[in-house]
Formats: C-alpha cells, structure tokens, sequence
C-alpha cells in the first residue's frame, strides 16, 4: 500500500514512518508513506497557504492553488491515471471534524485499498472548492478540534497499517481484539505472578485453555456491558 499525506509539516508524518511498528512496516516496504509538502506548491514571496474569509469573519482558510497542485503532482508521481482521476483502488480523504466517523469497520475497508491521499488541513477550514474539485472521502476521528489534520492523519494510518498482513507478528492479533469481535478486551496478566500483594486470577494459570476461553468471554462482555453497552446493541 501507498500513502501519500499532503501536509504543512511534513517532518511530523516522516517521524510517524519511522518509529515503532509503522517504521517496520515501511522498512519491510509493507506500505510507503510519502509526505509532500503543500507549501512547495506556492508561488508568491511569502509562499502562502492561506487567505482571509470571503464575507468576513475570523481566521484564515487553506486556498484551492497550493492544494489542487499538490494533489495533482502526488497523483502524477503516484501512477494514477495522468488526467488527475484516482484508480479504483486509491482514495482521497480529508481529515476534518465534519467528515464521516473513522471506525474500526472503516480502517479495514481502507485496508484494502491500493493507495490512499490524506490531505490535512490548518486554520479554520478549506476552501469548499477544494471540496467540489477534488470529490474526497471527509473523514474524521472523533468528536473534537485539533489545530492540524496531521494527528487525525497519523491515527487513521496507524490504524490502517496494523490491519495489513504481515504488519502485526502474529497474524491472529490484528483481529482478536477490542473491536474486532465488537466487544472490549479481556483483562491481560504477564509475570510476575504476585505483584505487590496483586495477584493473577488463577484460572489463567490453570493451563485449562477452555476454561481460560470461557473466563475471557465472560470478562469481555462484563466490561462491555459496563463501559459500552452501545456496542452489544447489535
Ligand atoms: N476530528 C479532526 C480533523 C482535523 C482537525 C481542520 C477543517 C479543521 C479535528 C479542516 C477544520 C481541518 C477530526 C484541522 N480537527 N483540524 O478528525
């Protein structure tokens, strides 16, 4: 898989593709996260990226130039179809609070893509031309405002990457957890045994693997119950 991220600040999207699992994943060329900076798509002495409000009001808003440019040059570089039309297999998406909720049944679904193209935005919005030119997929993490889309960007990726196989060591974990089967983890022990007077409930030590099946079952649905019981609603 390929994933371009169009951003102000590039340096954060290569520190994410370097570190930890993700890094990984991109040294064994699992997926290749590609940043372009959208500021190298401007031309006037301040390289601006933003502009005031058409009608007044506060703050900046991202301008169509800098951003059709950078989408256009990525789709080139990228192998898509040279007039700027994305394969069936790549996507745009647009991180912003007003997108459709990201969720665990929608990193899958862009698991199986061949190509993504995050764009990230800063100030208080895009150009809603950005929107009728270029068609994205809007898509956002949760229910709160960040100052960049580039921590909304890293989240879907993150998610995303864990899904694809041979990322996770084991092949199983991608999908035994939280999620996955629509309900919470189990509670997880590992040693030692006895902890500062906290100890592990002994079923786990039992080596019985059905009773320890059994047991993690019925904590799963306790704490779902508990904590989420809007994800047992169906
Ligand atoms: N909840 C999210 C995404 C981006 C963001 C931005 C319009 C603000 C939160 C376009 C407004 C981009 C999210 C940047 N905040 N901030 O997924």
């Amino acid at each position: 898989m390929r994933i371009d991220v169009l951003t102000l600040f590039p340096a954060l999207i290569d520190a994410f593709a370097e570190t930890s699992i993700v890094g990984r994943a991109c040294a064994a060329e699992l997926v290749s996260i590609v940043p372009t900076d959208i500021r190298d798509f401007t031309y006037d002495n301040h390289r601006s990226v933003d502009d005031k409000p058409f009608g007044g009001g506060p703050g900046m808003v991202m301008s169509c130039g800098p951003v059709f440019e950078a989408f256009e040059h990525v789709v080139r570089q990228g192998g898509d179809a040279a007039d700027s039309k994305l394969d069936p297999g790549s996507e745009l998406i647009m991180l912003t609070p007003q997108g459709e909720k990201f969720d665990q049944t929608l990193a899958k679904e862009l698991s199986q893509r061949q190509r993504l193209i995050l764009l990230c935005g800063h100030y208080e919005g895009f150009d809603e031309r950005i929107r009728e030119g270029l068609s994205p997929r809007e898509i956002s993490i949760g229910d709160y405002v960040l100052t960049g889309g580039e921590l909304a960007a890293m989240v879907l990726m993150d998610a995303v990457i864990r899904m694809l196989p041979g990322v996770l060591g084991n092949e199983l974990s991608a999908d035994d957890e939280s999620f996955a089967s629509g309900m919470l983890e189990y509670p997880q022990y590992t040693r030692p045994r006895e902890f500062r007077g906290l100890s592990v409930p002994e079923v786990l030590l039992s080596g019985d693997h059905s009773k320890i099946l059994e047991w993690r079952r019925a904590q799963s649905l306790k704490r779902t119950e508990l904590r989420r019981p809007d994800l047992l609603n169906g």
